[in-house]
């Protein structure tokens, strides 16, 4: 069993200070540094959405942040702009360790369409890529790590299962937004579909 660390967004948007900071988003980067030794394939994912994205409130006259709205896809919580291509919010935290990553996989790059799996898009539809590399490298047990626990770090998990990996999730070594009971809602989801939370 080829086994590897899915580094979900350490994005500086993400840790305190950033646009859309998860509380505690920093602490876990030496953490997840270190466990990248115990892999054979690190992947690091990043939001890298386009200036104006679909899901920023800011792109919806009249929306504020945390408002949800019908896409075409389905409901869709509107964010903070952040993680917008090439500014300083979308670069990887300055503490984590890129060096050591095989591939680094983007993701949001549709101006229409939100990417919270690293798997497919929020039309759940729409595949990243990610499952081929995996598969063509034979890799079959993931786990995964990062921000946000209720959010990114859920719906690639969940896609993962439904995949047929492998899937854990280290709960140590990932903090969520926890939006309106999402946390609860993730952490039930994921077992649900499978996934062992560690
Ligand atoms: C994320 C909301 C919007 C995440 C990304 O990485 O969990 N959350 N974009
Ligand atoms: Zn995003």
């Amino acid at each position: 069993m080829t086994a590897a660390l899915i580094v979900i967004d350490m994005q500086n948007d993400f840790c305190p200070g950033g646009a859309l900071a998860v509380a505690g988003g920093d602490d876990i980067v030496d953490g997840i540094n270190a466990r990248m030794a115990d892999f054979s394939a690190v992947i690091l994912t990043q939001d890298w959405h386009p200036a104006g994205h679909s899901s920023f409130a800011s792109s919806h006259p009249g929306a504020q942040a945390m408002d949800v709205t019908d896409m075409p896809y389905g409901p869709q919580i509107l964010w903070p702009d952040h993680c917008v291509q090439g500014s300083a919010g979308a670069r990887f935290h300055a503490s984590l360790n890129t060096d050591r990553a095989d591939a680094v996989l983007r993701k949001g790059m549709n101006p229409q369409i939100d990417s919270y799996s690293a798997f497919f898009e929020n039309d759940q539809q729409t595949p990243t890529g990610l499952d081929g590399y995996l598969r063509t490298r034979g890799i079959t047990a993931l786990t995964l790590v990062g921000l946000a626990l209720d959010f990114c770090v859920n719906f690639s998990a969940i896609d993962a299962a439904r995949l047929g990996y492998a899937v854990r999730v280290e709960t140590a070594l990932s903090r969520g937004i926890d939006a309106g009971g999402s946390m609860d809602a993730a952490l039930s989801g994921m077992r649900a579909a499978g996934v062992t939370l560690i």
